[in-house]
């Protein structure tokens, strides 16, 4: 099953959002596999953001991701890159639609509470980042047999 890297940001973190974000990742029948709260040591985040390396915003990025604690999470289910992807919304938050996280919860790009990986390959590079492969949790969901076809 593909898997997503998803981060609640400090600024999630900070707004006390972490299980609206967790309440949504699960309600579309996402399998979350992985799921830690951490600090991002500058070195994680110029992995994590390479590349960015460059752009206006990158020293601010660098800056804010590792200001706080942040939720590390990674989930399985079909499609989860492009469906998480959906459900966060558009970087910039008043680009993003209503009902995404974005679009109902934040305003300033730089502010915009949750990062995910935006293809399957970049996911498990970002993922490595901040888990080992035997710290994911296998195991079946109740409702998997009527989640999937
Ligand atoms: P994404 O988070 O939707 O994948 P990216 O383009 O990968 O968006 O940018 C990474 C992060 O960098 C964004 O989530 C946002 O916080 C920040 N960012 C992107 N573009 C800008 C900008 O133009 N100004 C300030 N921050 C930005
Ligand atoms: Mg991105």
């Amino acid at each position: 099953m593909e898997r997503e890297f998803i981060m609640i940001k400090p600024d999630g973190v900070q707004r006390g959002l972490i299980g609206e974000v967790v309440k949504r990742i699960e309600n579309v029948g996402f399998k979350i596999i992985g799921l830690k709260l951490l600090k991002v040591s500058l070195a994680q985040a110029k992995q994590h953001y390479a590349i960015h390396k460059g752009k206006p915003f990158y020293d601010g990025l660098l800056e804010h991701i590792t200001c706080g604690p942040v939720v590390a999470i990674v989930v399985e289910g079909k499609d989860a890159v492009r469906v998480t992807r959906k459900i966060v919304g558009a970087t910039n938050p008043t680009d993003a639609v209503p009902g995404s996280i974005r679009g109902d919860l934040a305003l300033e790009i730089g502010r915009n509470i949750i990062h995910a990986g935006d293809s399957p390959e970049n996911a498990i590079y970002e993922y490595k980042i901040y888990f080992s492969e035997k710290e994911f949790v296998e195991y079946n969901k109740i409702d998997e047999e009527w989640l999937y076809e």
